[in-house]
């Protein structure tokens, strides 16, 4: 396998099965692991039975809720300890992030780059957006790129694709946002270890069916963390493993 797909799941069993179709479909050498928090609505069964159909499907269950970076902190360290895949991949599994992206943004990750599926880069856009969300989103990352000193359009995406090295580089265990505030933490990181990030178009859409999990305090943790990850050092590049 050279591309492992890391998908968080909480309440996504309208979306699961059509999107690792859709991936497991694509001309690339790919799994699929779903990182399901013991979603109500089933999801968790409908992954085992994907990965009971399809070898290329893997599931790790968690026993309930526990936000976005923590699935991808542990989706992460799971893939780095069980597969040897030299790619892997993140994504929503609600279709926002349209998985025919993903051959171009392999292509970036085998030149060495973490590939970014980005909005803000041209080509890259939103539907169905109303002018606040836009604005919101837009106004967070011109935020976030500021403070940070990072010259990417899209730092709070959840569309990427990295070269197994860079995630065995940044001490997974210490990124500390439970929410998606872990995006653009992984991405300072990335950044102080001197790799690139390249950023491919997406026209990102709103999610197709369910329920959206954006709350009030995961917000304030967005806001508040990029202050933290710029100026408390709790990374220091040089006591990385070697390149
Ligand atoms: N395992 C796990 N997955 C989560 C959790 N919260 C969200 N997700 C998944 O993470 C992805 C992104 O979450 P979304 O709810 O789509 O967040 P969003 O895109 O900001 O909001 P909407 O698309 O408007 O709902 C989806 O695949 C969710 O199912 C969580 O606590 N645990
Ligand atoms: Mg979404």
């Amino acid at each position: 396998m050279e591309v492992l797909v890391v998908i968080p799941t909480y309440n996504e069993s309208n979306n699961i099965r059509p999107l690792s179709e859709a991936l497991l479909g694509l001309e690339l050498d790919l799994g699929v692991l779903i990182v399901d928090d013991n979603s109500p609505d089933g999801t968790g069964r409908i992954a085992d039975a994907l990965a009971k159909q399809d070898p290329r499907v893997h599931v790790l269950h968690r026993p309930g809720k526990q936000g976005l970076g923590t699935a991808y902190r542990e989706g992460f360290g799971y893939a780095l300890a069980n597969f040897d895949a030299p790619l892997l991949a993140q994504m929503d599994a609600d279709f926002s992030h349209p998985p025919e992206a993903m051959p171009a943004m392999v292509e970036m990750a085998r030149r060495g780059s973490v590939a970014i599926g980005s909005r803000y880069v041209r080509g890259g856009g939103v539907k169905n957006w109303g002018l606040g969300r836009r604005i919101l989103s837009k106004g967070a990352n011109i935020y976030v790129s500021t403070v940070l000193g990072l010259p990417v359009g899209d730092l709070t995406t959840a569309y990427k694709c990295w070269p197994r090295r860079v995630l065995e580089r940044l001490d997974l265990p210490t990124v500390g946002a439970q929410g998606f505030a872990a995006l653009p933490e992984m991405a300072y990181r990335t950044h102080l270890l001197g790799y690139r990030h390249e950023e491919h178009p997406i026209i990102f859409e709103d999610r197709r069916v369910g329920q959206s999990k954006l709350t009030g305090s995961i917000a304030v943790e967005a806001f508040l963390n990029v202050w933290r990850v710029r100026f408390n050092k709790t990374f220091d590049p040089s006591q990385a493993p070697p390149a």
